[in-house]
């Protein structure tokens, strides 16, 4: 079967690559002329995810999903959550956004480093047709950055059970564990039940 992921985060597209390994055939917006912008105006991760499936399903015409992932940080009141992406302004870099999260981590003087990665990926399978597969991380901040593997906010947190951040481990280490490899794996469950994909 053939599906349409609606993302421009090419480090996502890896990994979901790496996860479905060949299982699917998915078609990305590369592959399309004019994808058209979409605004996330969602205030939550589901709503996200919902927008950028539909999105894709209105342009596409077949099965699109969507990927939406925040972080949150307990000693931050859960920022930057949903706002993960443009945490240090529109246009800011992985790093800038990293960096900017240490030194509120610093500023706020946070003792308790606990944080999550949450990833909710919706599926749009037709006009009103929906489904959403939740993932969850649960991990810690580590006050200095290290690894070069992975993305986003890879080189600063470190998933429970591990001793090194998502950044420094083998990436079918990452694939397995993540947030959004949980998510997937409901996903792919998902699909095969229904069309024994
Ligand atoms: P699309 O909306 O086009 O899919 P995006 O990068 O804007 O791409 P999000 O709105 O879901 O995606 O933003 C999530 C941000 O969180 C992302 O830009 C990264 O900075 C970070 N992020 C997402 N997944 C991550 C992961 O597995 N590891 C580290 N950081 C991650």
């Amino acid at each position: 079967m053939k599906l349409f992921f609606a993302t421009h985060n090419l480090d996502k597209k890896r990994e979901i690559e790496y996860i479905f390994r060949g299982k699917f055939k998915v078609l990305y917006i590369n592959d399309y002329r004019n994808y058209p912008e979409v605004e996330e105006t969602g205030i939550t991760l589901a709503e996200n995810s919902l927008i950028k499936a539909s999105a894709g399903y209105k342009f596409t015409g077949i099965a699109s999903f969507g990927d939406d992932t925040g972080l949150e940080v307990n000693c931050l009141n859960g920022k930057p959550g949903i706002y993960a992406a443009r945490y240090a302004g529109e246009n800011a870099t992985y790093k800038d956004n990293y960096l900017k999260l240490l030194d509120k981590m610093k500023g706020a003087n946070c003792k308790n480093r606990a944080a999550r990665f949450r990833t909710v990926i919706t599926i749009c399978l037709s006009e009103n047709k929906f489904e959403s597969f939740e993932g969850i991380c649960d991990g810690h901040i580590v006050k200095n950055p290290s690894g070069e593997i992975g993305f986003g906010y890879d080189p600063v947190f470190i998933p429970n059970g591990y001793n090194k951040t998502f950044a420094k481990m083998e990436s079918d280490v990452k694939n397995t564990i993540s947030h959004r490899a949980i998510a997937l794996k409901k996903f792919i469950d998902f699909l095969k039940n229904k069309y024994g994909a």
